[in-house]
């Protein structure tokens, strides 16, 4: 799951990756996007540490691309640019709100467009080759019939400058088109760069919910002080939580993860599942061969062991809770995983 920042050249993406994963951008790779992970702070983790005494504590972690900036007014016309962020599974769409006289929605509107035009030059181009496969007789017409069904859906939308991702199209329609990694179905979050104490205009937060305002070049500087001096500046500033962990934690919202955890003598570890995730798959991101052997889960949710304030309070409560293979994995479930493996 790789989150990438996108957006129009110069709004600040590579000062929040840099903020994010404490990475340098790396002028070689302006071209090419450039990876590191970014690690969610979760004082969770210390609680669980306090419990078990482990020998390692590993947060979860996140993967961000940084990316070079769309030029502005191309229409979709960026090749080398856009194939790279088609890369990314999910946007943090990054506004500039520094500048001073920048409309951060109307930018946002702007970009919004270049990703559409982007989408209709791949989707046009998927209609016209369908439109002539489907002549021919050929096996598997009736599939390219189903799916020329939907790319025309598709274009419709498109042409009035509706993302794909509000058509609710079922993950049946949908498969053909993943190959294409179409840029107005990936799902995203609004991060507006600003001068710290800027409020975001209400005309954005309606088009964008959950936009988050960050002032990524003062946040950054913070970053690189001793926390001593961290702490005494950022309170004169007016700033609370951290804007590292807000934007990370935008992130992981953006790419639809949440996170659980294994806690044990040995490790104390926080792993990210997607929203919406069974059991099963929280045992295959530790390993294939616990999705494969799985036989059970022992879940105990975070905040009740936090209250019961030890495992074996926990356990007079009744946890942790046998669970089977269909169980939907909440974010903060502490798990430990029955594999015949
Ligand atoms: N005031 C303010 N300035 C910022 C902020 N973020 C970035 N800047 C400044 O904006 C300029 C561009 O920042 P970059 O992070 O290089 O922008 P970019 O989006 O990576 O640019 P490209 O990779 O060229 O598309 C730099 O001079 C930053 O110091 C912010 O949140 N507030
Ligand atoms: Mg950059």
């Amino acid at each position: 799951m790789k989150v990438g920042l996108v957006g129009f050249t110069s709004v600040g993406k590579s000062t929040l990756f840099e903020l994010m994963t404490g990475a340098r951008p790396d002028p070689s790779k302006v071209h090419s996007g450039q990876l590191a992970m970014a690690t969610l702070s979760d004082p969770r983790l210390d609680f669980l540490a306090k419990l078990h005494q482990p020998k390692k504590i590993t947060p979860a972690q996140v993967e961000i691309l940084d990316t070079p900036g769309l030029l502005r007014g191309t229409h979709g016309d960026n090749p080398q640019r856009l194939a790279l962020i088609r890369e990314a599974d999910a946007f943090l769409i990054v506004l500039d709100g520094f500048t001073s006289g920048s409309d951060s929605p109307l930018a946002l509107d702007a970009f919004q467009e270049e990703l559409l035009f982007a989408d209709l030059g791949v989707v046009t181009n998927r209609a016209e080759r369908l439109e002539a496969s489907v002549k021919k007789p050929r096996p598997d017409r009736d599939a390219q019939l189903k799916e020329l069904e939907t790319v025309k859906k598709v274009l419709k939308a498109l042409e009035s400058s509706t993302p794909i991702s509000d058509l609710d199209l079922t993950a049946e329609e949908k498969k053909p088109m993943r190959s294409f990694g179409l840029l107005t179905d990936k799902p995203r979050v609004v991060v507006v760069n600003e001068i710290q104490g800027n409020p975001l205009p209400e005309s954005l937060l309606a088009k964008a919910p959950g936009a988050i305002a960050i002032d990524a070049k003062l946040e950054l500087e913070l970053a690189q002080l001793d926390p001593d001096e961290r702490k005494a500046f950022g309170e004169e500033m007016g700033i609370g939580e951290l804007g590292k962990d807000r934007v990370i934690r935008a992130a992981y919202d953006a790419a639809g993860i949440i996170t659980f955890f294994t806690a044990g003598e040995p490790e104390v570890r926080g792993w990210n599942v997607e929203r919406g995730g069974t059991a099963v798959d929280a045992a295959g991101k530790i390993h294939t061969d616990l999705a494969r052997g799985f036989i059970r889960a022992e879940v105990t949710p975070f905040d009740e062991l936090f209250q019961a304030g030890s495992v074996r309070e926990a356990k007079a409560r009744n946890f942790p809770k046998l669970e089977g293979k269909d169980y939907l994995v909440k974010d903060g479930d502490v798990m430990f995983f029955r594999s015949s493996v």
